[in-house]
């Protein structure tokens, strides 16, 4: 079993069906009322290919005038589901400022991700095109689409695995990098700064995380 929860964030605009999907998953069931959340969080233990893992879902929220926290769930995050409803042009064109913030927080070229377009069972009324947000999904997110439904059940479970396995890989990039960058700054020192006997840092696993740059693995 893996060490820490994963800690996945749904983000999205108001009534895309943020809570359904998160209730879906966790227990099963479907609401019909609109409540708007505040903020809503759940535990739940998975097994996602044959690996049994933690994980920490927080549920945002939408409406605008709750939005101010969502900066701390992002910082948070260590995966999202990016969340539009099909039936909704003007959630689908939020997903991009989402997204936007989500790399500016994370300062990272590729975060586990999924776009999800939700409410498939109404999609007689559909707004958004499949292809849209699969183009979105490729070519922004270097991800992938889920159209899902929380009424129906549709795609939910895919979708959450997903971001595990999606946080998986990049933990697993992440630690070659580390090794890599400790055995190279550990060779720099010994060349260029022999003489400062005070240089030492206690550099944490973060501390470590290459700025700038990067590297495809
Ligand atoms: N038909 C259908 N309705 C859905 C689906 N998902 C959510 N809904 C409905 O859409 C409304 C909003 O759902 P919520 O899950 O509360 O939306 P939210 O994204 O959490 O909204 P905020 O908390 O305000 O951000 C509710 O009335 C739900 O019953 C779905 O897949 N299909
Ligand atoms: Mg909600």
């Amino acid at each position: 079993m893996s060490d820490n929860p994963y800690h996945i964030v749904l983000l999205g605009s108001g009534a895309v069906g943020k809570s359904c999907l998160t209730v879906r998953f966790v227990s099963n069931k479907f609401v019909e009322e609109y409540t708007p959340t505040l903020e809503d969080s759940y535990r739940k233990k998975i097994n996602v290919d044959n690996e049994v893992c933690i994980v920490d879902i927080y549920d945002t929220a939408g409406e605008e005038d709750f939005q101010s926290v969502r900066t701390e769930y992002i910082k948070r995050g260590d995966g999202f589901l990016c969340v539009y409803s099909l039936t909704d042009q003007s959630s689908f064109d939020e997903i991009k400022d989402i997204y936007d913030e989500i790399l500016r927080i994370k300062n990272n070229y590729r975060v586990p991700a999924v776009l999800v377009g939700n409410k498939y069972d109404l999609r007689e009324d559909r707004r958004v095109e499949m292809s849209t947000g699969e183009t979105f999904a490729t070519d922004v997110m270097g991800s992938v689409l889920f159209e899902t439904s929380a009424k129906t059940c549709r795609h939910v479970t895919d979708a959450f695995y997903s971001v595990v396995q999606r946080i998986r890989q990049q933990r697993a990039k992440q630690n070659i990098l580390d090794n890599m960058h400790y055995h190279g700054d550990n060779a720099l020192r010994e060349e260029h700064h022999h003489h400062h006997h005070h240089h030492h840092h206690s550099r944490s696993k973060k501390a470590r995380r290459p700025r700038g740059g990067c590297i495809l693995l």
